[in-house]
């Protein structure tokens, strides 16, 4: 099972934090007892955890099919709720899909620069006035909180985001009364925490600097340094290394601030199970950013070498045990019951994706798409299609769901969940999809959804067909900064003639029938038209 030094690794990180030992002195003289009574007097308005794992496949997990990767504690999960086998990130992309997910707008409605993949300075994408989930679910009642990646960008836009004073807008000026993020991800800098609006742990005599654009000349780099690499790097992850590896990006100043990559589990446990405490008098809504099985990979002590699937394997594996003690953390403090968690992934999979970790070599026969074709980055199915499960113990029973769900939906879902305020004006791509999570339903309530990816390609998924349309130009735009537009893991999203496919007969996408069936292919056309007619600007506010 879990590796020896598993247990001891655990258990100090267990109570160790003030809000952990206040809890169990106020538990023992009785005074949560009403909190407890407020959860049970609710069954109807649920706690909701998301947990948002990054580049974790269709079929990564041991419920999706996977057999070299063990992940109990989210087959567990998937066990005592429903498991979507047709759950959709809305792009193949970070940035887009946490975009739609916040908003209910897909990502591609906005100017293309604003929801690409965001560097670690980039500008917030949400616009703070506009109404979000979180927001709604605040307004509501509930205490909402974010713990771990962001990647929706920091400030105004107006100057350079300054990492040493306060750091706004965030998130809190878009609905989370509580947060504790990093700003982009693992492999950009700056390599810190943002606790609310301040970098946790900075000296101010190191202020930290930041740029996407020149090396500053101070710190080594990985195009210089390769002997410092714990990992090889491509040219576009080889600039400041920090604790070595080296990232997307230079920085400088901030060193007692920056992160190590194997401390980052138990910080996102240890934050959310802080909030989990704190929240036990009001509902909540926890929102969790894994950064698991993204790159770096870098597996805390437990769980290096620990799977048969080589780092990307670990990585998943400590991705399962996180999310263990987040659900350990709920039955410990009672709230399980009466808490709607939900657990999915950004986008699709991806082995090598910069550094030379040997992901490609050591995932031997798995298939992290489970058999799809494509992956993260481009719009087939292994880069959108995603596990997707939701527990609720009060209200939905467990079973296994082919209805087609996007996460987009989550927001209109949820809001009619828990009572909270909805726009289709400002949220017009979300469905309430309610009746479908609590199984009230076996229509497929969402008959179609568009999917993104790079280079700005979009296809239509409408009932058993698949629709991709040709791509004018080969260029990979929207990748993020220094990427080579060139790189092979882009080669696919070239597509020099429009496709269909039947994903009834032909779930892995291998067969273009849109000879035998022009009629459906353009229907389907027609439909992604008008589904996309406004495009590359803001909603209405
Ligand atoms: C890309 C990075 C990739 C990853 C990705 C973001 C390349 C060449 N580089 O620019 O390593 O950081 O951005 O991934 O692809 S995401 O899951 O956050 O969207
Ligand atoms: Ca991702």
């Amino acid at each position: 099972m879990m590796p020896a030094s598993f247990h001891g690794f655990v258990s100090g990180l267990r109570g160790s934090g003030r809000a952990a030992r206040r809890v169990g002195s106020l538990a023992v003289l009785g005074l949560l007892a009403p909190a407890v009574d407020l959860a049970a007097a609710a069954p109807d308005r649920p706690n909701i955890v998301l947990i948002v794992a990054d580049d974790l496949g269709y079929g990564d997990l041991g419920c999706y099919g996977a057999t070299r990767v063990r992940t109990p504690h989210v087959d567990r999960l998937a066990a005592g709720g429903v498991r979507f086998t047709q759950g959709y990130a809305p792009s193949s992309t970070c940035t887009p899909t946490r975009y739609a997910l916040m908003t209910g707008e897909y990502g591609w409605r906005q100017p293309e620069k604003k929801t690409a993949i965001l560097d670690g300075d980039a500008p917030l994408c949400i616009d703070p006035g506009r109404p979000t989930l979180p927001r709604a679910l605040q307004e509501a009642g509930y205490r909402t909180g974010a713990v771990g990646k962001w990647h929706l960008g920091l400030g105004d836009g107006r100057a350079a985001v300054d990492f040493n004073g306060r750091i706004q807008p965030g998130p809190r000026e878009i609905g989370f009364d509580y947060s504790h993020i990093i700003p982009a991800t693992v492999d950009r800098v700056p390599s810190v925490w943002i606790e609310n609006d301040r970098v946790v742990g900075l000296d101010p005599a190191d202020p930290i600097a930041v740029s996407y654009q020149k090396d500053f000349g101070i710190e080594p780099n990985g195009v210089d340094r390769p002997d410092l690499l714990k990992v090889g790097a491509d040219r576009q992850h080889s600039g400041t290394i920090v604790h070595g590896v080296s990232r997307i990006g230079y920085m400088k100043g901030g060193k007692a601030a920056r992160f190590k990559d194997a401390d980052l589990p138990a910080t996102v446990i240890r934050k959310s199970v802080e909030f989990l405490e704190a929240s036990r008098t009001r509902p909540f809504f926890l929102y969790v950013g894994l950064f698991e099985p993204h790159v770096p990979r870098v597996a805390a002590a437990p769980f290096a070498g620990a799977s048969a699937l080589g780092i990307r394997g670990d990585v998943i594996e400590q991705m399962d045990w996180i999310t263990g003690e987040i659900l350990q953390a709920l039955e410990r403090l009672k709230l399980a019951e009466h808490t709607l968690v939900i657990f999915t992934s950004d986008n699709g999979p991806v082995l090598f994706d910069g550094y030379h970790d040997r992901a490609q070599e050591d995932t031997k026969d798995h298939r992290p798409a489970g058999g799809l074709r494509g992956w993260k980055y481009l719009v087939y199915e292994g880069g959108c299609r995603v596990p997707l499960i939701a527990r609720w113990p009060a209200r939905i029973r467990p079973r296994v769901s082919d209805q087609m769900f996007n996460l987009v939906d989550l927001y209109a879902t949820l809001a009619r969940l828990t009572g909270s305020k909805f726009s289709p004006d400002t949220a017009p791509d979300s469905l309430d999809l309610s009746r479908v999570l609590l199984g009230q339903t076996t229509d497929n309530l969402r008959g179609d959804t568009v999917l993104h990816g790079i280079a700005n390609t979009l296809s239509l998924r409408a009932g058993d067909w698949k629709y991709v349309p040709a791509t004018a130009s080969g260029l990979a735009s929207g990748i993020g900064s220094g990427a080579n537009p060139r790189d092979t893991r882009f080669a696919e999203s070239r597509i020099p003639e429009p496709l269909l496919f039947n994903l009834r007969t032909d779930p892995a996408e291998t067969r273009n029938v849109i000879r035998e069936y022009p009629e459906k292919a353009v229907e389907l056309r027609q439909r992604l038209d008008t589904l996309t007619a406004r495009r590359g600007h803001a909603a209405a506010p």
